[in-house]
């Protein structure tokens, strides 16, 4: 075999090299769509990363890895066979899924086999990453597609004509969950509006037998307006393809004609609802009127709901002030109040059918505790959010992605680094945003945005924005990651999350944290002769938000942390793979590619930092456990260094020449391993100067020259 270094001997120097490295990468613009790891980029900047990215784009190349991660970027379009079957078949048999064409697969592929590790299995999270409509919910999509396909379990097939095989009715939860859960906004046309992380079930055998769905924050105040342009939920208009779609997968699910009656007639007299308006009583002591044409959809709305017409038109005009046990005051509502009343009875109601709708679904797919042992997790939840006006719902989503982004911080830049460290190799940090400071902001306690914010809703007074404003500008000044736009004349505050800036506006957000019901509302609904609706309500305690025997008050920001405390614990627990989604224009054109918007993505989730971190150090890529044969591994690195350091190296060119003849012997007698052929011997994975071994087919070892010396010495 010839030295892979060999080619090196006619450098002068390392630095000479390296700049005719830049000159050729950016000239050779030929060339650029080849890298499909963007850690063999060279040199790695923002303008390059970009550059290649962008070439590969336009060659309709759509995955990249970058280092630990991938990189999708979405092509706004169907492309022919990215997805059949016979490409998962590919993915799922090779020997070394990773060398094959960068893929979503190879991330599938890789957990799949990761999942049942060699000393004990290790469950895996595959978290999905990026902004609106960068391709998340498909690239989940796809995931579970995936492995329904190769995992699938056919002996589990129940009684055929009754209930469908297990991979079916997974899969036929997205359908559900995107009809009642996503809707077309102004940035996707299919936005999700709500978090999900589900966990696909494995037996020990490593197929599929159920799955769970946990669910995050859906936004219901979409079901009681939109911004313009925006619409309701997807399951309000679906066109008969897709509502075909829905119901069958309802059908497979278990959902029978005579529920999803229920569910049907429950969104009509949503729909009516959402129609009736309010005027003025001509008696200011009265209640307010209803608009002439509302008369007729409050009678609808109320037939629908099943609830009497009589009491749902007071319950949504007059509020009752208990006096007593038995004893009640009747306050009419103002003009505005009734709207707030109307709207509120719509949130409560859909987002009460969403949560059932996925209870159904968990009943339907989750296997038995006793027949599963490990999982894979998808993690899809919203991207980062930065609107005109941002209110509390902007903060929990932002929140979470600011979560989500320490979690990968902390797992791998920050890991990795700190094991350079640990094992004394000369290391200068690379520079990544820590994002902890904004998370203090936000989580902490007792001083930060959601502790205070909890405080000021507990006091039970009326809320007063500005006041708040002025508590937050005392408590959080000394953050760096606050500041105040002095000119704006609404009370807001302004967080530096990782992705960029933004301002949120405090006028309303007290209410919604508290997210109020009124009690008779409550009453009312559990008063409804739809059984379904009846059913959502009859456990709900009507002054508390929670369930009865648990009063307690539950605030939005409360619930949310928890829930994403939750879905940490786990995460961490698991072993984790990022995807990156990127979209490559705002306008969701078809294989269109907008620089300055995807440098602003690539930015905001730190690829090129994660980059550096993987090309320069000395990543030892442990993969593929099943086929692993660490022995030889160990044994050749153990004897490449031990010859290594006898030979008298000063500096990277001596280890160039001492390397071919060191190492012949030691690789001769183990067969198995080879230093692997580098066709391009200044760039192995990135490195300038380094040398890769391959135990074929299971490790590889790339580090740099100078890295080697450090080790030796
Ligand atoms: V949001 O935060 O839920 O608003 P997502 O989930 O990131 O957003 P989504 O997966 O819905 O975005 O993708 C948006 C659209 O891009 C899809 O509806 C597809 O039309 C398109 N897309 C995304 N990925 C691909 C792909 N790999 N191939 C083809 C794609 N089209
Ligand atoms: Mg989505």
């Amino acid at each position: 075999w010839s030295s892979p270094l060999s080619g090196l001997a006619h450098r002068k120097s390392l630095n000479d090299s390296l700049e005719g490295e830049v000159k050729a990468f950016l000239l050779d613009e030929g060339q650029l769509h080849t890298y499909d790891d963007l850690t063999k980029v060279n040199p790695v900047t923002p303008t390059t990363v970009l550059k290649c990215l962008q070439a590969r784009y336009r060659a309709k190349v759509f995955y990249t890895h970058a280092g630990c991660t991938l990189v999708a970027l979405n092509p706004f379009q169907p492309v022919p066979d990215l997805y059949s079957l016979d490409v998962m078949k590919e993915y799922h048999c090779a020997p070394q899924p990773q060398e094959s064409k960068p893929h979503i697969f190879i991330v599938a592929e890789e957990a799949y086999r990761n999942v049942q590790g060699q000393v004990e299995p290790v469950n895996q999270s595959l978290v999905v990453s990026g902004e609106s409509g960068a391709g998340k919910t498909w690239t989940s999509r796809c995931l579970m597609k995936y492995y329904a396909t190769v995992a699938a379990s056919s002996s589990l097939m129940k009684s055929q004509d009754t209930v469908e095989r297990i991979e079916k009715r997974v899969l036929d939860s997205n359908p559900i969950m995107e009809a009642f859960g996503n809707a077309c906004t102004l940035r996707n046309s299919n936005s999700s509006r709500f978090g999900k992380y589900i966990q696909l079930q494995l037996n020990r055998s490593q197929l599929l037998v159920g799955a769970s769905v946990q669910t995050y924050l859906l936004e219901k105040t979409r079901v009681a307006g939109q911004p313009a342009n925006e619409r309701n939920f997807h399951i309000f208009y679906q066109a008969k393809d897709c509502f075909d779609e829905t119901v069958e997968a309802m059908v497979h699910l278990g959902i029978n004609a005579e529920k999803q009656g229920h569910i049907f007639r429950i969104l009509a007299g949503l729909l009516q609802l959402g129609n009736v308006t309010f005027c003025s009583a001509m008696d200011e002591s009265q209640p307010c009127d209803l608009e002439e044409k509302s008369k007729d959809f409050m009678h609808r709305c109320a037939s629908l709901l099943c609830v009497p017409v009589e009491e749902l038109q007071t319950c949504l005009r007059v509020q009752t002030l208990r006096a007593g046990k038995q004893s009640a005051l009747f306050k009419p509502c103002s003009l505005a109040d009734c709207s707030v009343r109307r709207d509120c009875l719509a949130k409560v109601i859909y987002a009460q059918l969403f949560e059932w709708l996925v209870t159904f679904i968990n009943d339907s797919i989750c296997a038995d505790h006793s027949t599963w042992c490990n999982f894979i997790g998808l993690l899809d939840v919203y991207g980062f959010e930065c609107f005109q006006v941002n209110n509390l719902e902007q903060l929990c989503i932002n929140y979470a992605n600011e979560k989500l982004q320490q979690h990968f911080v902390a797992h791998y830049l920050k890991a990795q680094q700190e094991e350079y460290v640990s094992e004394g190799l000369e290391w200068s940090f690379v520079k990544y945003q820590d994002n902890q400071g904004c998370l203090d902001l936000i989580e902490g306690i007792p001083t930060g945005v959601f502790s205070l914010l909890n405080e000021e809703c507990l006091l039970n007074r009326a809320s007063d924005a500005k006041q708040f404003r002025v508590r937050l500008e005392k408590e959080l000044s000394d953050n760096g990651s606050m500041s105040w736009d002095k000119f704006s004349k609404q009370p807001h505050f302004t967080v530096a999350h990782y992705a960029g800036k933004v301002s949120y506006q405090i006028e309303g957000m007290m209410e919604k944290n508290k997210d109020p019901v009124p009690p008779e509302l409550i009453h009312l609904l559990q008063k409804s002769e739809n059984p379904l609706l009846h059913q959502l309500f009859a456990d709900r305690d009507p002054v508390g938000q929670g369930t009865r025997g648990l009063r307690q008050v539950v605030t939005v920001v409360s619930k949310f942390k928890n829930s994403l405390e939750n879905l940490m614990k786990i995460l961490h627990s698991t072993t984790p793979h990022y995807t990156r989604c990127i979209k490559p224009n705002t306008d969701c054109r078809p294989l269109t590619f907008k620089k300055e918007e995807v440098i602003m993505q690539l930015e905001a989730c730190g690829i090129v930092e994660t980059i550096h971190i993987s090309a320069a150090g000395f990543p030892i890529r442990k993969s593929w456990y099943r086929s692993c044969d660490c022995t030889d591994f160990v044994f050749v690195l153990q004897a490449l260094m031990d010859s290594l350091a006898e030979a008298e190296l000063d500096d990277a060119e001596d280890l160039q020449e001492a390397m071919p003849t060191e190492l012949d012997p030691i690789l001769r007698a183990r067969g198995s391993v080879q230093l692997s052929s580098i066709q391009d011997p200044v760039m192995v994975r990135g490195w300038p100067m380094g040398l890769a071994l391959a135990s074929a087919p299971t490790i590889t070892v790339s580090m740099t020259a100078t890295g080697f010396q450090k080790m030796m010495s």
